[in-house]
């Protein structure tokens, strides 16, 4: 089971922390392609030697392997909105969590999209039955 989680970094890093125990919880249901989105320091030390394009297409290849995509929405962010899309157009199973406790409204476009499954959350603590939910549903045959 490959997991793509999507979560801001031009967009803005105040979620960061939120970002890296999702994909600790998210690791107990398969391999999290990009564990790097909740640490600062991998993404400034890994990436920094990668272009624009390279990062880009990487990114787009993993989403091809990806069996299923989970995005923070909550940080709005070009970026996790191009990877939504591009997702949507490769029929993956997609989730999209937005935090209300935020001072964040979210896009229509992802509020309105009935090709997502959105979920809203106040805590982390929470998530637990939306992802046992979510994987049973969307990756019944998931080997982890
Ligand atoms: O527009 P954003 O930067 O907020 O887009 C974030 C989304 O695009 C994430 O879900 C990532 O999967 C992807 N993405 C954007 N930039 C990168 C990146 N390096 N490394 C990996 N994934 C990325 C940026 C380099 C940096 C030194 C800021």
């Amino acid at each position: 089971m490959k997991i793509y989680f999507c979560g801001s970094i031009r967009g803005g890093r105040q979620l960061a922390s939120t970002y890296e125990k999702l994909i600790v919880m998210l690791s107990g249901y398969g391999n999290v392609l990009t564990e790097h989105l909740g640490s600062d320091e991998i993404i400034e030390n890994k990436d920094r030697i990668l272009t624009d394009k390279e990062i880009h297409d990487r990114d787009m290849q993993w989403v091809r392997e990806s069996d299923v995509v989970v995005a923070d929405v909550t940080v709005p962010s070009l970026g996790v909105g191009y990877e939504i899309g591009r997702a949507i157009e490769m029929g993956k199973p997609l989730l999209c969590l937005f935090n209300s406790s935020s001072d964040y409204t979210l896009s229509a476009m992802i509020a309105g999209s009935e090709e997502v499954v959105n979920h809203t959350y106040e805590n982390l603590e929470e998530l637990g039955v939306v992802l046992d939910q979510f994987f049973t549903e969307h990756a019944p045959g998931r080997t982890s």
